[in-house]
């Protein structure tokens, strides 16, 4: 029966179309159970590992994987491909679709719709956004009360960038669009916006 949920998996994975017709076979070909066997004798304990940090292998092993990390950032930084400040990387499609298409696209791929929480990542954004000569939607909406701008984990936001006389839309628009020179706008979210991701 592992073999063959195993199998369904892999076939789910290539050809989900063929689950169905797996699926009902396995099902029809039920094996009969076992008798459980007699529980074994517990194995020797092994040897006592090095602690990690002593384990000279295991650390030229991780060096040798962060150099190789770090050469795939600059190579995708090189392309413009990838845009890293701190901690955080932000990164685009290219394209542009409403809000929630956004914010789908990027959990899809173990992401987040990108809110800049600093002056720096507001001009990191801002200078794809620039690139793209088009605005983009931010992981920022507002709440019940007009004006209340939160991100999208519900928590307050520390750094702002309004254009003047913005948000202006007393409660008619949730979302938060962001123009080529950086500045926000609430705007309603249904819109085709640069999906931006923060990863
Ligand atoms: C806002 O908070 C985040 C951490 O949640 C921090 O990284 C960021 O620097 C803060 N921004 C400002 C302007 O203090
Ligand atoms: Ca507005």
């Amino acid at each position: 029966m592992l073999l063959c949920s195993l199998t369904l998996a892999l076939i789910w994975m290539v050809a989900s179309g063929l689950e169905r017709d797996m699926k009902e076979v396995c099902l029809r070909t039920p094996g009969l159970t076992g008798e459980r066997g007699e529980k074994g004798e517990p194995g020797e304990r092994g040897p006592p590992g090095l602690p990690a940090h002593l384990d000279e292998e295991l650390q030229s092993t991780l060096l040798e994987i962060s150099h190789q990390i770090l050469k795939m950032m600059r190579v995708l930084s090189l392309q413009g491909s990838m845009l890293a400040v701190g901690e955080k990387v932000f990164s685009t499609n290219g394209r542009s679709v409403n809000f929630d298409a956004i914010r789908e696209l990027c959990a899809r791929v173990g992401g987040r719709i990108a809110a800049p929480r600093s002056l720096e990542e507001n001009e990191a954004i801002a200078s794809i956004v620039k690139k793209h000569n088009t605005y983009a939607y931010l992981g920022l909406a507002e709440g019940p009360t007009a004006g209340d701008f939160h991100y999208l984990d519900g928590s307050p936001v520390n750094y702002t960038n309004w254009y003047p006389g913005e948000p202006g839309g007393r409660g008619k628009e949730k979302c938060v669009e962001m123009y080529t020179d950086g500045r926000w706008n609430d705007r309603n979210c249904l819109q085709s916006r640069l999906a931006i991701c923060e990863f």
